[in-house]
């Protein structure tokens, strides 16, 4: 991969994501074609990191990270940050594979950042914001975790569980001082909670999430078990 000084770098977190991954990088190429991809790819079973391997041998802006077995969305995060500042790179954006975050959205999550803001988050629950192909129970499920999230973290915040989001050099630099609490998906509000309190300027951006074409969904009831427990646990943290 060329590495170059202070530029943004696309995380994409895979676990079983063969259908998607390729394309999606095509995608975010296209969309940005100054950034660089990292994926984080835990051992996949259905071969998602052969393919980036091969990949790889053609595109220069495209690199993996393949970690062992499956350890969850929170340290992939982590790790692909450590990668990050290791590397030189000015800011991370972190998206889902399956391409429920629009690519053509990433050059304005940069743009905030690059302006000033210490994290931009692409949002669904802000005007202009939309979600498209979800079924009544997941959407209750996600808007009532974001309200209790709200509720008891305080947060400013109105999209807490969404992926798509990009960090800055100093939130980046102050997220890797602590390892998180949560490994899986309940990340997401930790990095989020952390930011906050830490007194950093956010921006939320409308975007439209889509449900997967291709593919399944890894979340599980054990994931949202564990996020309640993290919503507890932040809560009586003060930091
Ligand atoms: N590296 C890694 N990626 C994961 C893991 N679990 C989920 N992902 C990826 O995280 C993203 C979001 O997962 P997804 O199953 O789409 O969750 P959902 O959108 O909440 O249903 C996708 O890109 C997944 O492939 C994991 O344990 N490790
Ligand atoms: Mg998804």
């Amino acid at each position: 991969m060329v590495r170059r000084v202070a530029r943004p770098l696309v995380c994409i977190p895979t676990y079983n994501e063969a259908g998607n991954i390729l394309l999606l990088v095509e995608r975010v190429h296209e969309a940005a074609p100054d950034c660089d991809v990292l994926v984080i790819d835990d051992a996949s079973p259905d071969g998602t990191g052969e393919l980036v391997r091969d990949r790889i041998l053609k595109d220069a802006r495209l690199e993996i990270m393949s970690r062992p077995a499956k350890l969850g969305l929170g340290t992939a995060y982590l790790a692909g940050f450590a990668y990050a500042l290791q590397h030189d790179y000015g800011s991370v954006l972190t998206m889902d594979s399956d391409f429920s975050h629009p690519p053509d959205r990433i050059p304005a999550l940069i743009e905030a950042v690059d302006s000033g803001v210490q994290l931009s988050i692409g949002s669904r629950y802000v005007p202009g914001g939309a979600i498209r192909g979800w079924a009544l129970g997941r959407r209750a499920l996600s808007a009532s975790a974001n309200m209790v999230a709200r509720q008891l973290l305080r947060l400013q915040t109105h999209d807490c569980t969404g992926g798509f989001r990009c960090y800055s050099l100093r939130a980046l630099q102050f997220l890797v001082t602590r390892p998180l609490r949560s490994s899986g998906y309940s990340a997401l509000i930790e990095l989020l909670t952390r930011c906050e309190r830490a007194g950093m300027t956010i921006v939320e951006l409308p975007i439209t999430f889509s449900e997967r074409t291709r593919g399944r969904s890894k979340i599980s009831q054990q994931e949202i078990f564990r996020a309640m427990l993290t919503v507890a646990r932040l809560a009586g943290r003060r930091s």
